[in-house]
């Protein structure tokens, strides 16, 4: 090594034209080496629905991973398996290393990380989890998501005891339940919110499942709509849903048959999404929500992300979270101590 620099050292001395050539490999290393340094590690977050705000919250946690680890967040919103497979394409133009996704379609999955190892890219699902052809998980992807037959049953139990608490009968009461069976993040929620009424001794046959055909306020306003014509004898509800959505838009519908907060006691799952509806003057059919845990779905996988790709470190195949009850009386305490002050402002 000494050796080495000696004889350097006299051929710079030696040489004009190898000192100049010298100096002038210095300057390309150094440019090259502060360009390197400069440009920085790209992480996407693709998501099915932008307008929901739980979406926003989980792209509002992932640039404050992006902010600490001093990665470039790509937030793409993709609605439909065209435009999820084209933001692929996107991203790897964009030198993104490796993608968090919700995807418009799990049964997109097989594609997508086709796709993704083609680019020599990586990927993380969260919220919905990829699926097969033959309709099992793609568990080899790292997958996060939410433990959703628990958050399920525990809104039918909070149903059941603020159904209690009103000291309304069962037999004179109706659940209604807003569902999509399509994915299957959201059809455990619902069969769970079902089972857990049914053990609680709410009678079976008064609990109606109401398709969405879209997953969003409208889809639930509808099928709450359809249900109401077929049972408008009752005039007591309880209702459940794959998300506050789902629940806002069969609350909506029965507010159209003048069936107000006196009347109907729904319970939204996510939290994020229902704010100004619990922040409402007036109560509403709308009681409250299953708080999830938007900063893990958001800041966490995008830290797993990162650290994959920067790092090799691999993620987790399978992560759950849990959700928490909030209500009218104490969902501002609740967002605040959650790191989500800024919604209730
Ligand atoms: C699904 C739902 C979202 C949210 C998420 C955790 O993607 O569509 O509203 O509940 O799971």
């Amino acid at each position: 090594m000494a050796r080495k620099e000696q004889i350097m050292k006299r051929m710079f001395k030696a040489n004009p034209l190898v000192r100049i050539a010298g100096l002038a490999i210095v300057l390309l290393l150094l440019t090259g080496c502060g360009k390197g340094s400069v440009e920085k590690v790209k992480i996407g977050f693709v998501v099915k629905q932008p307008e929901e705000p739980w979406f926003q919250r989980e792209w509002k946690f992932a640039e404050q991973a992006a902010q600490k680890y001093g990665f470039e967040l790509v937030k793409l919103e993709a609605r439909d398996s065209e435009r999820a497979l084209a933001v692929i394409d996107t991203m790897a133009i964009q030198g993104v290393k490796g993608f968090v996704i919700c995807t418009p379609d799990v049964r997109l999955g097989p594609q997508i990380v086709a796709k993704t190892q083609q680019k020599g890219m990586k990927v993380i699902s969260v919220d919905d989890q990829f699926v097969k052809p033959d309709g099992t998980f793609m568990t080899d992807v790292p997958y996060l998501g939410i433990a959703a037959r628990k958050i399920g049953e525990d809104v039918g139990t909070e149903l059941f005891k603020e159904m209690r608490k009103r000291g309304w009968k069962p037999e004179e009461t109706g659940a209604c339940i807003i569902t999509f069976d399509e994915l299957d993040t959201t059809r455990e929620r619902t069969d769970g919110a079902i089972d857990s009424l049914t053990k609680a001794g709410f009678p079976k046959e008064r609990i109606f499942r109401a398709p969405q055909k879209t997953s969003d306020l409208e889809g639930a306003f509808n099928a709450g709509n359809i249900l109401l014509t077929q049972q408008s004898q009752i005039n007591r509800w309880l209702i459940a849903g794959i998300n506050d959505s789902a629940v806002l838009g069969a609350v909506r519908a029965m507010e159209s048959k003048n069936l107000g907060a006196d009347a109907v006691i729904g319970i939204g799952i996510n939290g994020t999404d229902c704010i100004g509806e619990l922040a409402k003057p007036n109560p509403t059919g709308f009681f409250g929500s299953m708080l999830l845990q938007s900063r893990i779905h958001g800041f966490v996988t995008a830290e797993m992300m990162y650290k994959w790709v920067a790092e090799g470190v691999e993620p987790p195949k399978d992560t759950r979270t849990t959700g928490i009850l909030i209500t009218r009386e104490d969902f501002k305490q609740v967002l605040t101590d959650q790191g989500l002050g800024d919604l209730v402002k």
